[in-house]
């Protein structure tokens, strides 16, 4: 035993390297999805995490002996750390932490109510090694007054070669690696969880310069490279002319809900109803990224992407924007409202909204929220919208009205006596209950449009509802697979991203479109539809009435899909067939959304618009 100890004692950086980074791999391999598709993938996985385990936990040889066990201490305390609230954090979103979602804590409150959710038995393996290694060390210190470095240049050069080849590999799989760095799962997969943390970080550092240095010239260069095609007009221009523009964002809602039933009985009958007197889109997928709600509206409002880490609305509210609101503001005597029952300062958006050129915000200190009245996130879509209305009464018309759904989020609460439908029996218990909050959110869009009816302020207005992002993230998607009898696969799963889009103009008549497409395209098809015209400003949306079949939909980590193709997981598929092709028939497309993605994330970063009349 003694000896033991001493061998311990003797070799305690080594050992405990060795631990943190065999614990890496296990968690990268085992939690954190990570295909590997070649013997490149598998070399990274292993040696990705080492070299720069060394090279911070080797930070406290370069202080003296008092100081270094309690700097190696809080090294490996912080290295755990990231490691486990990256786990956290993936779990809900299957995303990865960025410097951006830090920063935006304070915007969004944490992961809210849904942290007990994701906390699992296997967390103990993350935790346990901490308090061992706290052990020994003291141990060790206690014993001989200092903690044994290894060889301070074998070991400077095992740090630094490990990193050198770890990059190299990586870059000879994907050159355009660290330029697309939005693809953080493909980053983690081939550069390891902690270098990809430094990437981010110095990303972090260089995007606001990019503000500082930005000038005309360089909008003029960007604005040259934005091809309008996707703004022609279509023969429905002007359909809605004149009209109140309401739109309403339906939380976390996906498309499979719609006309799906659960024991015979429809989740959304109201929903399926309208889609029957609506431009019905089923073919929109959801191109958020870690902004949400506020990606979602970033996007309907001004034709833009997402950041590719972080919410617009945080890291540039400043920003001079062309939006909707302003456009419509320009063309016609329009006054432009936002509702939501969550406070002013949630994603930022008392500050956005000021900048996209909303008139009036009414938000949590607007309404009347009491225990009641409440769940989860705030106070429950149907007293949101009946209480909504009334504030509707002395609006100036033509108006913008956007209204913000929060009661199917999750986890997904609801009391049983707000449950229109019983819980659906899969055996994941957030998608059973995701459906009865659909489908109480229903519920409270039927009323919203009868009590708008009964008060004469339905005809006038052409109607917008969108599902804003998708409700069951990757980790709870078996249920939903289970609910709608197919296997979990790859491609399954980019068909659950798909979220319901209705456009309803009171009288019309129905009709579905099936047009593969994005939530981005939604600005344009507004403009077209309200008939103004979209080629006045730099957009990157496409009318959904005009679209191109070969312009790809975009998604943030740089995923396509197209009506015949699609990439994902890192491989392309034929939809047709169901097949996984060669990746050279999908990367035409990438290129565009390689391209596209670069000109969105310039014109944001770089405030580029405020150089463009
Ligand atoms: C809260 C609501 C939910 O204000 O918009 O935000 P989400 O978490 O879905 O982005
Ligand atoms: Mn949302």
């Amino acid at each position: 035993m003694k000896k033991i100890l001493n061998f311990i004692s003797n070799n305690l950086v080594a050992i405990s390297v060795v631990i943190l980074w065999l614990k890496t791999v296990i968690v990268t391999w085992t939690q954190f999805d990570v295909s590997l598709n070649a013997w490149q993938d598998v070399l990274l996985l292993i040696i990705g995490p080492l070299g720069i385990i060394m090279l911070l936990m080797g930070i406290s040889f370069l202080l003296s002996k008092q100081v270094r066990p309690v700097v190696f201490i809080v090294g490996y305390v912080l290295i755990s750390g990231l490691l486990y609230a990256n786990l956290l954090y993936y779990r809900f979103y299957i995303d990865f932490v960025t410097v951006s979602v830090l920063l935006q804590l304070s915007n969004v409150g944490g992961l809210g109510p849904s942290t007990a959710e994701l906390i699992s038995p296997f967390d103990l393996f993350i935790i346990a090694d901490i308090g061992l290694v706290i052990y020994l060390v003291i141990h060790t210190y206690r014993k001989t007054k200092e903690i044994r470095m290894p060889k301070k240049r074998n070991y400077a050069t095992t740090s630094l070669v490990s990193i050198a080849l770890t990059f190299s590999i990586a870059l000879w799989n994907n050159p355009y690696l660290l330029t697309t760095g939005y693809d953080r799962e493909q980053l983690v997969q081939q550069i390891g969880l902690y270098n990809y943390q430094i990437v981010n970080l110095i990303d972090g550092i260089h995007a606001p310069l990019m503000k500082v240095a930005a000038d005309e010239k360089d909008a003029i260069k960007t604005a040259e490279n934005v091809q309008p095609d996707g703004v022609n007009r279509s023969e429905n221009f002007g359909l809605a002319k004149g009209k109140n523009l309401v739109l309403v964002s339906l939380e976390s809602t996906q498309n499979f809900v719609i006309n799906e039933k659960i024991n015979g009985e429809e989740i959304t009958p109201f929903l399926n109803e309208l889609a029957k007197e609506s431009y019905y889109f089923s073919n929109i997928y959801d191109q958020t990224a870690q902004g949400k709600t506020s990606d979602a509206e970033f996007m309907i409002d001004t034709g833009l992407y997402p950041l590719p880490s972080g919410s617009v609305n945080v890291r540039r509210p400043e920003n001079h924007f062309e939006s909707l609101p302003k456009v419509l503001k320009r063309t016609g005597d329009y006054k432009i409202f936002a509702f939501h029952g969550n406070d002013a300062s949630f994603w930022n958006r008392d500050q956005m909204y000021q900048s996209l050129g909303y008139d009036r915000y009414f938000s949590k200190k607007d309404y009347e929220v009491s225990e009641e009245n409440s769940v989860n996130y705030g106070i429950k879509d149907i007293p949101f919208l009946k209480q909504s209305i009334k504030k509707m009464d002395n609006l100036q018309e033509p108006y913008m009205a956007k209204f913000v759904l929060m009661t199917n989020h999750f986890p997904f609460l609801l009391e049983d006596k707000d449950q229109f439908i019983p819980p659906a029996e899969t055996s994941v218990d957030v998608v059973n209950r995701y459906i009865t909050t659909v489908s109480y959110q229903d519920k409270a869009l039927e009323q919203f449009i009868s009590s708008l009816k009964e008060k004469g302020m339905y005809e006038d207005s052409i109607f917008v509802f969108y599902g804003d992002h998708y409700g069951i993230s990757r980790k709870y998607e078996l249920g939903v697979h289970e609910l709608l009898g197919q296997e979990q696969s790859s491609f399954n799963h980019l068909e659950l991203q798909k979220i319901p889009l209705l456009i309803h103009i009171p009288g019309q008549k129905g009709e579905e479109i099936k047009t593969v497409a994005g939530e981005i395209d939604i600005h344009a098809t507004l403009l077209d539809l309200l008939g103004i015209p979209a080629d006045q400003h730099i957009t990157l949306s496409r009318n959904l009435f005009t679209r191109n079949e070969e312009q790809p939909v975009i998604f943030r980590n740089g995923d396509i899909v197209t009506e015949k193709y699609a990439y994902i997981d890192r491989k392309c598929y034929n939809k047709e067939s169901n097949e996984v092709i060669e990746t050279s028939a999908c990367e035409k497309y990438l290129e565009i959304g390689r391209q596209e993605l670069k000109l969105s994330d310039e014109l944001i970063l770089g405030d580029l618009l405020r150089f463009v009349e």
